[in-house]
């Protein structure tokens, strides 16, 4: 069994041909009007070839009154095309297939499918004389693996150009098989066999049959020299290899009278009669050659999608992940003064309110501030002055202000980025992300038009353009009131800054936690009292964010592991490091403080993160993940289809 024609290779193709469709749509590919083609190619012309059933289809043509329709009436047994002395009678295509096929579904449909449109049957012969759609006869003296064709001919001119010719063209297009037929008066016309050559040869090249229409004058020699011209003409060197048979129609004056068929004679090597040879044509034989081509094409068209759809794909990755390294570091920036001391605060509040009796009594009588106090003031110099002269400095509405000009700033920020035609990002050069996304800029950039520089400042400068299949998504976003999303950000930016009742039982759940560590009359436990009293101060405003561990930096890291997916993000708490604290109180002093300041920078960071991406990116993160989870189903069903597709073109010759 040809594995070409076996029922896997239609379902692959089949698959092929929808994956491929959708690819186009998903990824608003540039090539979409390519695979338009090309699917309704291999939907017409391909698919349909593969079936079993399918007959031969063999096209008469030739130039305007070169005899086709008396050679088709002649073939059929009967006068159903009509025939005439006036060049250019027949406008249409005549499809005459075995009576057989009236109940094989699909058929006649496959067969019309080159034309663009549906069967119609052929009820009166003057039908033919106006242009239109192809028209379908059923005739029971046909095999049903022979259909044939009585085309329009290509070379009657009207108004400077060529009547019939983009009918013919659809006709050779369909055509499996050729019976080209001449008179004396046009075997060497080169316009003529050119635009057949052409047609030919476009996609699979066909083997013909050459009827030469000549005088009984001619000897057999200068019909097989006329034809060799002819088929020079269409194959070049190659012609012995695709003209199947020669024949001679004589010019009787009985044909032309409409009172005898042709009569059509095998010339030279040419044994079998014409009506004989197409019918011992063995359609997959002779389509064998053909739809491999035809197949072959269509797989290595497919291959190019294929690679365009997987580039595309990748564009749209990597967009996304530059949006998401942008909204990162806005989301970032947004928290530049959001205070935390509020926070420790807090918790200092729920430890002291958690405190054994015992110890509450202690602390009222003084009896508890010693050693801790003496070194916490120390601290508290470093932060220039006492722990209630810093929060006097920064009244609550100053820092509100400040808040908000950080929100602001970092979502005008965000959209710009997420509406410019590119996105384009400042990068430290050792962030791994940005040593991440550096590197796949480099590998696309071809494809997508992304560019790496590297700024005066040493930073790393990358411009991503957005991908088409987010353009929807951007417009919408374009569109939308930004300055109320604004103000509805700001209106909940108290939120944002005040506590909540999930970071209230966080911070609870951290007391517990850190009691549990420590015996009852630890002295630690006694410094961390007294340190709570000064930590808020501290810790105001003073962290910075990092991607990296910030080695060797004074103060308290705090790791911030899974945050925006990073599993480097740090927070670096600065804290009186350098004044006079003895290292193992500072080590005492990171563990409190860390996890509270890790509970309070998730909380904060994903909010910020969660509002940025209901107001501005949400739609475009979302639509590109959509798109690259359904491009990536398709590509696999692609890269398989193709698969099969490689190992059925191995297989056969
Ligand atoms: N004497 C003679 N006349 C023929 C022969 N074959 C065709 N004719 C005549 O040539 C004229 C054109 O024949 P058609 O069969 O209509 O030619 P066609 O190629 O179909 O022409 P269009 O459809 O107009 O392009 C008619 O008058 C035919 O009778 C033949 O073998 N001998
Ligand atoms: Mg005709």
């Amino acid at each position: 069994m040809d594995p070409l024609y076996d029922d896997r290779t239609i379902d692959a193709v089949t698959r092929l041909k929808d994956a491929a469709a959708s690819l186009a749509d998903l990824l608003v590919l540039p090539s979409r009007p390519a695979v338009d083609a090309w699917q309704k190619a291999v939907a017409g012309r391909l698919i349909p070839r593969l079936r079993p059933e399918f007959p031969l289809v063999a096209a008469i043509c030739g130039g305007g009154s070169a005899g086709k329709s008396t050679l088709f009436n002649t073939l059929l047994d009967r006068a159903i095309s009509p025939t005439g002395g006036r060049a250019g009678i027949n406008r249409r295509p005549l499809i005459a297939i075995s009576a057989q096929h009236r109940s094989t579904p699909g058929i006649a449909e496959a067969l019309c499918d080159p034309f663009g449109c549906d069967p119609q049957p052929l009820e009166a012969a003057d039908q033919l004389a106006v242009p239109g759609d192809p028209l379908l006869h059923y005739e029971a003296t046909l095999p049903p693996g022979l259909a044939l064709l009585d085309t329009p001919d290509f070379d009657t001119g009207a108004g400077g150009g060529y009547q019939n010719r983009e009918m013919a063209e659809q006709s050779l297009d369909a055509a499996d098989v050729l019976i080209y037929i001449f008179t004396n008066a046009n075997y060497n016309n080169r316009d003529n066999t050119d635009f057949i050559a052409r047609m030919l040869t476009a996609v699979g090249t066909r083997n013909s049959f050459l009827v030469y229409r000549a005088y009984p004058a001619f000897s057999d020699g200068e019909i097989l020299d006329h034809a060799g011209t002819v088929g020079r003409n269409l194959y070049g060197d190659r012609a012995g290899q695709h003209v199947l048979g020669v024949y001679r129609a004589g010019e009787d004056n009985r044909v032309a009278a409409g009172e005898q068929p042709m009569r059509i004679v095998p010339v030279g090597d040419t044994r079998t009669g014409l009506m004989a040879a197409l019918s011992q044509l063995d359609p997959r034989q002779v389509k064998h050659a053909l739809h491999r081509s035809i197949f072959e094409d269509a797989m290595a068209q497919a291959e190019d999608f294929l690679q365009e759809s997987s580039a595309s794909k990748a564009h749209l990755a990597l967009y996304l992940e530059g949006l998401r390294t942008a909204q990162r570091s806005c989301v970032q920036d947004a928290l530049g003064h959001l205070p935390m001391d509020a926070v420790v605060r807090r918790f200092s509040e729920i430890w002291r309110d958690t405190d054994p009796s015992h110890v509450k009594l202690m602390r009222q009588t003084g009896r508890v501030v010693e050693t801790p106090v003496r070194l916490l003031l120390r601290a508290a110099k470093w932060i220039g002055g006492s722990s209630d002269a810093k929060r006097d400095k920064r009244p609550d509405n100053e820092v509100a202000a400040a808040m908000e000009a950080d929100l602001v700033h970092a979502a005008n920020q965000l959209r710009k980025t997420a509406v410019d035609p590119a996105i384009g990002l400042h990068l430290a050069p050792g962030d791994p992300a940005a040593d991440g996304l550096r590197k796949t800029v480099r590998r696309l950039a071809a494809d997508t038009g992304a560019t790496e520089q590297t700024t005066s400042e040493g930073q790393v400068a990358l411009q991503i353009p957005v991908h088409p299949a987010l353009a929807a998504a951007q417009d919408k976003l374009r569109s939308r009131d930004w300055r109320a999303d604004v103000d509805d950000m700001l209106a909940r930016r108290e939120a944002l800054g005040s506590l909540t009742s999930q970071l209230e039982a966080e911070l609870r759940r951290l007391v517990g936690e850190q009691r549990a560590r420590m015996t009852t009359f630890d002295q630690i436990r006694q410094t961390f009292a007294a340190m709570l009293n000064i930590i808020p101060a501290t810790a105001a405003v003073t962290y910075v964010l990092h991607t990296g561990d910030p080695v060797g930096a004074a103060g308290i890291k705090v790791k911030l592991a899974g945050l925006f997916g990073l599993n480097d993000l740090y927070a670096l708490v600065a804290i009186p490091a350098t004044a006079g604290m003895k290292k193992a109180d500072l080590k005492q002093l990171e563990a409190l403080l860390a996890p509270v300041a890790r509970a309070w920078l998730t909380h904060k960071l994903t909010a910020i993160e969660r509002l940025f991406e209901e107001k501005i990116t949400g739609q475009l993160l979302e639509r590109g993940a959509q798109t690259l989870d359904a491009a990536a189903g398709q590509i696999h069903a692609m890269a398989q289809s193709l698969d099969h597709g490689r190992r059925v073109l191995e297989n056969t010759t």
